[in-house]
């Protein structure tokens, strides 16, 4: 004891420094992350970086507190394995031992595919390269995915059909400034990409108009100069509706049409078929403030839009987002300075995690798993035969409905909770709980690991080195200077470990992420997304924007000057979508969810933030003042969410900025109050992408028992039905509740 003491006070004082990124949002802020040592604790101070291009020297509150889950008691040190229900620290060796011998035996009892992989967009590149890798290689099978299917897929599949390849960013952020009009649709950059929003504020001040969709207010819309506010999952008819007035009005660029597109008279004539007003109908918005929105992008020199999950995460998110390319399209927006398209990217390497082979359809630098081409170059680099390489699997929902019905029997979930964050929650913790064999690689038991057989302790992001590719394609280099926590171990490291439990230590012997990065390069030649002449040494500093093919180039700032990635060279205009909707009586409100600023996707990291948590301790569900009164609800009040999937319970806040006909949850926080219980499953056609921001629900207040007079009439009935503290008021329809 006094020895320890004595170590402390050797220690006290010492500071030590961490370059490092922050390891929430795509901006991938950069920064110093001091640690003074003192007797019991550290001290921790977060330095921005001044000369990141992106950040230009900004964190946001997550990103100052980034480091406190990295030291949070509860963090694993140790690989763990559930013995008689609970949980037991094992050594690496045991643990992998087991789960190369239980994969091996279902392998062997079911076929290759009967192991499942799930990755996800927090890993770097080497990482997220090196788990597709595993799971064709090592496991051979084609069951793999990745949450970024739950996020950008339908961006990323609008703009691969119209522009031939997806980047997110188009043209260079630096850009925005000097756009006169600005569209942001479905995203609420102050809270998800808040050092972002400089840019935009100096773009207002050189005169930008500002235009945001959104169906409430939030830190975004302040900056807007005219709201739209679409019903839930209506944003293709606003963007059909502001094409139909650009063609009408004659704003829109012939040669540009002429001489860059296909498929232009095609949309125009469907356009011609549908009224301004049926449109505007559809998406519960004034047909003036569409006709305004299209006159302001139309009229102005330049101009930018930007989607996010808003748009994006919907039945039709495909369609919904090529509305709004067609207006880029249409006008010549894009490929020139200060125009063009932004799918705001959300995780720290959403980007980079989609380009190199998580997804189930994919081969790394954007190749497909099903071209014979594409697959024999990646057999080449892999040196194995091409045959040996799986062909496609499914979307990651799929995933869980494929373990639902015992298809896939062994899982390996690395950097996803998706228990917290996929829809239909009821049906991914039963799936979970079907599986045979579920090992989790996580820095805690998550809600996920809860479920897991074997659960495997990884580094955190000051701890980890590797490359992550931002917002705007940029390729960074994130050093991981600080020395693994308890016995955890990277993981590239523990793919390579587990490869070589699994006998297929071939093409797993890295020694470092720079040489896995080396080989991601080369596999990624002449692919898409092209990082063939990066390095380390080239992106240490500012990082560099991919495509770069050879040594020799700088990065690509602004894409499609000259001609787009598709097959001709043109970009495709696509058909008119416009969604129509049905009246369900029984769930008479829209139900669309997301995020706050403190707290990050499914909270595993900063739900043990005590200063994040601390700004907003609980989840809510955010409803207008109209809709709450109609249903007696207050401020406070517990009201259950109800689809015909599940139900959560959650705390009624008003707001007058949000439709009367739509209420708003986050879905940072678990249990009885996580909101995915009730999102129903129903995926994009062809992103396969789940539809977060729109359910029909129905919701009920939850009356505390308090006293006799004040429930007078019905308490008996009350008291003979339900056997719980809690009462459930149900009102259907926006009727009044009776007797309150
Ligand atoms: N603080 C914080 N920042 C984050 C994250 C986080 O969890 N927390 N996550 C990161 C990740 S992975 C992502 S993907 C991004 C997400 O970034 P965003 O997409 O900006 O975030 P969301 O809150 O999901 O949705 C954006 C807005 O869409 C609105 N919306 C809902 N339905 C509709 C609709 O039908 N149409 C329109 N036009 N708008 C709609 C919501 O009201 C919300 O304000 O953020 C990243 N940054
Ligand atoms: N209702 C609703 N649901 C949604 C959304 C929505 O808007 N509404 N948004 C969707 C979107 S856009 C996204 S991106 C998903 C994301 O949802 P998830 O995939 O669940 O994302 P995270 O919460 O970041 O989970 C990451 C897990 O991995 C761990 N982790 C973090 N870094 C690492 C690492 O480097 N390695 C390993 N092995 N583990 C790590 C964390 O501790 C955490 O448990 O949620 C989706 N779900
Ligand atoms: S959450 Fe995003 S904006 Fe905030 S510091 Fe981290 S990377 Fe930067
Ligand atoms: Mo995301």
């Amino acid at each position: 004891m006094i020895q320890f003491f004595r170590e402390k006070q050797k220690q006290q004082g010492k500071e030590a420094r961490y370059d490092t990124r922050c390891p929430f949002c795509s901006v991938q802020c950069s920064m110093t992350l001091t640690e003074e040592k003192l007797v019991a604790t550290s001290r921790f101070k977060a330095i921005p970086n001044k000369q990141d291009p992106t950040s230009e020297g900004r964190l946001c509150i997550k990103g100052v507190h980034a480091h406190q889950h990295t030291v949070h008691r509860e963090r694993i040190r140790q690989p763990l394995v559930k013995t008689g229900g609970a949980f037991v620290e094992t050594s690496w060796e045991v643990a992998l031992g087991l789960i190369a011998e239980r994969f091996k035996r279902l392998q062997k009892s079911y076929g290759q595919d009967a192991v499942g992989v799930f990755g996800g967009g927090s890993l770097t590149n080497e990482e997220a390269y090196l788990l597709g890798k595993f799971a064709r290689l090592a496991l051979g099978t084609r069951y793999i995915d990745y949450n970024g299917r739950y996020c950008m897929s339908s961006a990323a599949a609008a703009a691969n059909l119209t522009f031939g390849v997806d980047r997110g960013l188009t043209n260079e952020l630096r850009e925005v400034e000097d756009a006169e009009c600005i569209v942001l649709a479905g995203t609420n950059l102050a809270e998800c990409q808040p050092t972002l929003m400089p840019y935009l504020r100096r773009a207002k001040k050189n005169g930008a108009f500002i235009i945001v969709l959104d169906p409430r207010e939030t830190g975004t819309t302040k900056i807007a100069n005219l709201h739209l506010k679409p019903k839930p999952g209506t944003d293709g008819a606003i963007a059909a509706g502001m094409f139909k007035v650009l063609i009408e009005e004659e704003l829109i660029d012939r040669t540009f049409i002429e001489a860059r597109t296909n498929g232009f008279e095609q949309v125009k004539s469907e356009l011609q078929e549908i009224a301004l007003a049926e449109l505007a109908l559809a998406a519960g918005v004034p047909e003036e403030q569409i006709r305004e929105a299209a006159i302001r992008f139309g009229e102005a020199q330049t101009g930018m839009i930007f989607t996010a999950r808003g748009v994006e995460q919907q039945a039709t998110g495909t369609a919904d987002v090529r509305q709004f390319l067609h207006i880029l399209l249409a006008t010549g927006k894009i490929g020139r300075y200060a125009c063009g398209y932004g799918a705001v990217t959300g995780q720290g390497n959403g980007q980079g995690g989609r380009e190199h082979g998580q997804k189930a359809d994919q081969l790394p630098g954007y190749r497909s798993i099903e071209s014979p081409e594409d697959r024999a170059y990646i057999a080449s680099v892999w040196n194995v035969e091409e045959k040996d390489i799986p062909r496609k699997g499914v979307s990651a929902f799929e995933l869980f409905q494929k373990i639902d019905q015992q298809d896939v029997r062994g899982m390996f979930i690395m950097g996803s909770n998706p228990v917290l964050s996929s829809p239909h929650e009821n049906l991914v913790k039963r799936a979970l709980s079907r599986l045979d064999v579920l090992v989790v690689v996580d820095m805690f038991i998550s809600e996920t690991a809860e479920y897991a057989d074997i659960i495997l302790p990884t580094t955190s992001y000051l701890e980890d080195e590797g490359t992550m590719t931002n917002f705007e394609g940029r390729v960074v280099h994130r050093p991981g200077s600080k020395p693994p926590f308890g016995k955890a171990k990277h993981d590239w490291q523990i793919l390579c470990e587990l490869a070589e439990a699994l006998d297929r230590s071939h093409g797993f012997q890295f020694s470092s992420p720079e040489e896995i990065f080396n080989e991601l390069c080369l596999a990624s030649k002449g692919g898409k997304a092209d990082y063939s002449g990066l390095s380390y040494e080239k992106i240490k500093g500012e990082g560099v924007l991919w495509p770069c093919p050879t040594k020799e180039h700088e990065g690509t700032g602004r894409l499609f000057e000259d001609r787009f990635y598709t097959e001709n060279g043109r970009a495709q205009f696509g058909s008119v979508h416009c969604p129509v909707d049905s009246e369900n009586g029984e769930y008479p409100l829209l139900l669309t969810t997301g995020r706050v600023l403190t707290q990050y996707l499914s909270g595993t990291q900063t739900r043990r933030s005590d200063a994040l948590l601390s700004k907003e301790p609980e989840p809510f569900v955010l409803l207008h003042p109209e809709t709450a009164s109609s249903y007696q609800i207050q401020d406070e009040d517990w009201v259950m969410v109800r689809s015909p999937y599940g139900e959560a319970k959650l705390k009624a806040r008003q707001s007058e900025g949000i439709r009367e006909d739509t209420v708003f949850v986050p879905f940072h926080w678990a249990g009885s109050v996580s909101i995915n219980h009730v999102v129903a499953p129903e995926l994009d056609p062809t992103s396969r992408m789940p539809a977060f921001k729109r359910t029909k629900v129905q919701l009920m207040k939850i009356i505390e028992e308090k006293g006799e007079s004040w429930y007078s009439g019905q308490k008996n009935d009350r008291q003979e039905s339900e056997n719980t503290d809690d009462i459930l008021d149900p009102v259907h329809s926006g009727g009044v509740a009776k007797n309150r």
